[in-house]
């Protein structure tokens, strides 16, 4: 039986339907948060070429800008993410929370001054770089059981590598409301190189009138995040080390993610 033809409308519809495909495909891979779009160029709000489209309140769906609109754009971002897991033969209900931030800030092109910032934390999320990473498997999921355990992976880095980063995420638990300390367990990231340098985190400084100022390497006591980044490293094998620097009560250990790349 022959499809029934379809009306004007019903056509009209069908185009601006793949009109918008297109503009978030565009949407999606170069730019996901802060939560809006500018793509195409000339597209503004008004005319429903720009902005995040998510659910909203009143009439169900809808676009908007605004910084409030990064969590329905990284949302979608990470629904992509749990998808590629399946397609790479992963069971996604073992797939820490941790690995997804992980692959998220890894993956973000960073903004301002290097590293992360008060201004852009670790810079815009990209979908591509983050996707790419993960087809790269470039993760480890692994848990470290006492408090002053030590873990280690073995990077071999060859001669020209313009780049190093790992980055490790954990998912921590809630310390008590009595508590002065941000973390219940805390772990330490160390790259060692081929000569034994040891390099250590990004680490921002919170103090008044110190916000500006760029992150520099050093012992973090506060962030579940930590990220080394090497220009232009030595040739020869890395040592990643994490260390249990803490592991609070009731004790069980910790998971974690690393997240690792060489260009
Ligand atoms: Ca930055
Ligand atoms: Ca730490």
């Amino acid at each position: 039986m022959r499809p029934k033809p379809l009306t004007n409308a019903e056509r009209q519809a069908r185009r601006r339907a793949k009109r918008n495909a297109l503009a978030y495909k565009r949407c999606w891979t170069r730019r996901a948060s802060p939560g809006t779009c500018a793509r195409p160029a000339r597209a503004t709000l008004s005319d429903g070429g720009a902005g995040v489209m998510s659910m909203v309140p009143a009439t169900g769906i809808g676009r908007s800008c605004g910084t409030s609109m990064a969590t329905p754009a990284v949302t979608g971002v990470v629904a992509l993410m749990v998808e590629k897991m399946g397609k790479l033969g992963f069971d996604k209900s073992n797939v820490f929370p941790s690995t997804y931030k992980a692959f998220l800030i890894h993956g973000a092109e960073d903004l301002g001054r290097p590293g992360p910032d008060f201004e852009f934390g670790f810079g815009h999320v990209r979908v591509a770089s983050t996707l790419k990473l993960m087809s790269d498997r470039a993760f480890h999921q692994l848990k470290i059981e006492r408090e002053g355990d030590v873990q280690t992976q073995e990077l071999p880095i060859a001669s020209g590598a313009s780049e190093l980063k790992v980055t490790l995420v954990w998912d921590d638990r809630p310390v008590s409301i009595f508590s002065n300390e941000a973390l219940s367990n805390d772990l330490d990231l160390v790259l060692v190189s081929p000569s034994g340098d040891r390099q250590l985190p990004f680490l921002l400084d919170g103090a008044h009138g110190r916000e500006t100022e760029p992150a520099r390497p050093g012992v973090d006591r506060v962030n579940v995040v930590e990220q080394v980044l090497i220009k232009q490293p030595n040739a020869g094998v890395w040592r990643v080390e994490v260390r249990a620097s803490k592991i609070g009560s009731p004790t069980g250990g910790q998971t974690y993610s690393l997240v690792t790349s060489v260009q």
